[in-house]
């Protein structure tokens, strides 16, 4: 079986926990990464249609002749393989659940951080309004 492949940017942004996730699972597997530049866009858009990517994107996983895209599926087909699964039905609901509202959290957290929220008000005032979106993440998971 060839090594693993993740391709995506030579960023953090979407592939950054899917690294971590297989480091943490010691999965063998290429940081495919496209550079942010003129070739690294041409590169990509050559494999974008040539891949056989059912729903072309990045970041994309590739074992052999299967392949996913989407950074959650990706995220929730590693735990599975790698035994990192919900085994009670209190588990599963958590782990669905979490699973979206990390979207949303990213989502709202991305807006936030882009917009021009930060040079208006400042660090302090930041700091305070953006402490609630990570208050409800204070759960135990015990
Ligand atoms: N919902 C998708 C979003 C994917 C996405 O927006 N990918 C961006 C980078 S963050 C991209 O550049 N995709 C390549 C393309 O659109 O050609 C996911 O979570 O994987």
């Amino acid at each position: 079986m060839p090594k693993a492949i993740l391709g995506y940017w030579d960023h953090r942004g979407l592939a950054e926990p899917i690294r971590y996730l297989l480091h943490y699972s010691k999965v063998d597997f290429v940081d495919k990464r496209y550079t942010a530049d003129v070739a690294g866009y041409e590169e990509w858009q050559k494999d974008k249609f040539g891949l056989g990517l059912d729903f072309p994107d990045l970041p994309y996983y590739i074992e052999g002749d299967f392949s996913l895209t989407q950074s959650i599926t990706i995220i929730s087909y590693l735990g599975y393989r790698n035994g990192l699964v919900a085994k009670t039905t209190e588990q599963h609901r958590r782990t669905i659940m979490a699973e979206q509202q990390s979207v949303v959290f990213r989502q709202n957290l991305k807006y936030f951080v882009e917009g021009d929220e930060y040079g208006k008000i400042g660090r302090e005032e930041f700091l305070k309004r953006v402490q609630p979106m990570f208050q409800e993440w204070e759960i135990s998971w015990e």
